[in-house]
Formats: structure tokens, C-alpha cells, sequence
């Protein structure tokens, strides 16, 4: 069940588009993709003891926070898209994930995090562009 979405080059006409003032935020023209670039975002409490995090996917195809830091238990993690590209997040080894999220239409996927220790989550559109991260546990 490989599924294969090819987005259009849509570089430069739609970072204007949006109003959320993100577009400029990673403009340093730094490219490659190594490990250097990590955004740690830390999951905050809410009610019924579910944690929350909001994740960014781009048009250059990253994840913002790529690095989520939560304590064992049930962590919602809320992906928005902030382009025209679809993404989606899957939580790999626990098979939960988001589904398709356009723009303006935010998917949410919950996770059990029963134990310590690293659950990476992938794009599954852009994994050739190593669109990834990884939520640490402790
Ligand atoms: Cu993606």
C-alpha cells in the first residue's frame, strides 16, 4: 500500500497565501536534512490527563516541533498543514495516524504512550524527503 503523491512544484506562490505569518520563519536556506535541524516542542497537559502538541507540516516538507518530548500516557498530537501540500503524521510503531490533512482542515490522531523511550512519525507522502521526527518519551 505504497501510495505515491507527487505535489507540483508549488514553491513561492502559496507561501503568501497563508495568514498565519509562518511562511519566512526557516528562510535561512539551509538544506540537507540532517539532524542539525531539530525543533523540540514539549507536549503540555490537558484535561483527563491527555497531553496535546501541535505539529506544523511545510512546504519544504518538515515536521515543526520534529522532536516532541511527552511523559508516558495518552499524548494527542494535532497536525495543520500550512500549504498546499497534503501530509499526514504516522506514529510508525504504534500504526496510529492522521489521515490526509489539507490545509485548514487539522487531523488529529491519539496515542497510548504506555512506556518510555522513542516513537519516531513519518510523513508517509514525503518519506523520501525525509519527512520525519520523533516523539521522546520520559
Ligand atoms: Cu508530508
Amino acid at each position: 500500500m505504497r501510495k505515491m503523491v507527487i505535489p507540483v512544484a508549488l514553491l513561492g506562490a502559496v507561501l503568501t497565501a497563508g495568514g498565519c505569518g509562518f511562511a519566512g520563519a526557516h528562510g535561512s536556506g539551509v538544506h540537507g536534512g540532517s539532524s542539525a535541524g531539530d525543533r523540540v516542542g514539549t507536549a503540555t497537559a490537558g484535561s483527563g490527563g491527555v497531553q496535546h502538541i501541535t505539529v506544523k507540516g511545510d512546504e519544504n516538507m518538515q515536521f515543526t516541533p520534529n522532536v516532541i518530548k511527552a511523559h508516558p500516557g495518552k499524548l494527542e498530537i494535532r497536525l495543520v498543514t500550512t500549504g498546499a501540500t497534503p501530509h499526514d503524521l504516522e506514529v510508525t510503531k504504534l500504526h496510529a495516524t492522521t489521515g490526509m490533512v489539507k490545509k485548514g482542515k487539522p487531523g488529529e490522531v491519539e496515542v497510548d504512550l504506555s512506556s518510555a523511550g522513542r516513537y519516531d512519525f513519518v510523513c508517509t507522502y514525503h518519506t523520501r524527503q525525509h519527512m520525519t521526527g520523533v516523539i521522546e518519551v520520559s
